[in-house]
């Protein structure tokens, strides 16, 4: 209840503002000013009591207290732009995600966008992390802009378990409210055998959500050895399904996890609002991988790595910096928005925590890369 007060109360906040999110004070009313000063003291409040939830973190504890107490104070003097201009967030000022050629352009800046964040594992294997309150964690502590959901579907036969989609609509509903991107992911390496249970999921959650800027649809993980036509088919009968509710960006994977670029370049999926994934592990992919990339990239493509590892393909190993480094590289000169892989505890390389919910090693060299980018993100800034 309190979280659709504060919904529709964001909503009247940024109704009151022009295209780069600022106020537009000349066509607010007075009542409309109200409005917007007891929302935001509303969020503040909100912020503040999640911030201090228990989960542990290696930060110091008296950092984040000191931040917080001094954001309250700043927000409660601050005047009403101010306000407005503290509350902006990736969503709010770049809108919704639009192919435009071989790019991602927000909808309200018509310019590149670039988002960075993290994936949530297996959904099957790791609920625990399904929750509004790690989605905050994810926001404050990690500098997020966008999380993925991985649907689990483990393709053996075994009808998928279900009880994960309410918890992906808590994190769906919590990326919402803080005005970040959420991607639900169908994570299965066989999606094209069965693509009626694709079908009958994205439609649900289409018309449930898909009219956020927020959300974003990734209908096939990794395609194994399978034809790119293959995996065309699948995507040409699953988007259609989630085209009845909603236009936004859909993401499609290719063969050979989701590698070969190329191949749906040569022979894209009919449709619009339509972009690719490319996965990288850095520890065993390296520049043949990038140079793919590009290729499909000047075919006229538009990428989004949704998920990538700092480690090896098999999500173990130790952390490879110099390959990381020279992905990320690319990352930055194509802007190219991304997902790393994932927030788990796991014992195994990828896992950004360790059994008791602090960071691993891999967990802080991961939050220092994703923090670089989006601590001055433009949307914070312009
Ligand atoms: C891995 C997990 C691992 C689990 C395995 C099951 O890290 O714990 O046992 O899945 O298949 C991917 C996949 C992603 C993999 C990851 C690492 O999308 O599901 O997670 N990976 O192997 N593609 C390339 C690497």
């Amino acid at each position: 209840m309190k979280k659709t007060i504060i919904l529709l109360l964001m909503c009247a906040m940024l109704s009151g503002c022009n295209a780069d999110g600022a106020a537009d004070i000349s066509v607010q009313t007075t009542e409309a000013l109200t409005v917007t000063t007891a929302e935001t003291i509303e969020i503040t409040e909100v912020t503040s009591a999640t911030t201090a939830k228990p989960i542990e973190t290696n930060e110091e504890k008296t950092t984040v207290e000191e931040t917080t107490a001094e954001e309250t104070t700043q927000t409660e003097e601050a005047s009403e732009v101010e306000d407005v201009k503290t509350e902006r967030t990736p969503v709010s000022y770049y809108g919704e995600m639009l192919v435009d050629g071989n790019k991602l352009v927000g909808s309200n800046t018509g310019e590149q966008v670039r988002v960075t964040g993290m994936s949530f594992f297996w959904s099957n294997w790791s609920q625990k992390y399904y929750t509004s309150d790690y989605v905050d964690y994810l926001v404050d502590e990690y500098n997020c802009e966008i999380v993925r959901c991985s649907y689990g579907i483990q393709d053996n036969g075994v009808p998928h378990d279900t009880s994960c989609e309410p918890l992906i609509e808590d994190v769906i509903e919590q990326a919402i409210e803080r005005g970040v991107y959420v991607i639900v992911d169908w994570h299965s390496h066989g999606a094209h055998n069965n693509p009626d249970e694709a079908i009958a999921y994205f439609e649900k959650l289409a018309e449930k959500y898909g009219s956020y800027d927020n959300l974003i649809f990734e209908i096939y993980n990794e395609p194994t050895q399978v034809s790119w036509s293959t995996v065309k088919d699948y995507a040409e009968k699953v988007i259609p399904a989630i085209r009845k509710y909603s236009d936004n960006l859909v993401i499609v994977g290719s063969p050979t996890w989701s590698q070969d670029v190329t191949s749906a370049a040569a022979n894209p999926v009919e449709g619009e609002n339509i972009a690719y994934t490319l996965h990288f592990y850095a520890g065993t992919h390296k520049q043949w991988l990038r140079d793919n990339a590009d290729k499909a990239i000047s075919a006229g493509i538009p990428l989004f790595v949704t998920e990538w590892g700092s480690v090896n393909a098999d999500g173990n190993g130790s952390i490879d910096k110099n390959s990381t480094e020279e992905w990320f590289a690319w990352m930055d000169k194509n802007n190219i928005s991304s997902c790393n892989w994932a927030v788990n505890d796991k014992d195994e390389g990828s896992s950004i925590f360790v059994q008791d919910s602090t960071l691993s090693e891999t967990g802080k060299y991961i939050k220092k890369l994703i923090s670089e980018r989006t601590e001055n993100a433009e949307w914070r800034n312009k």
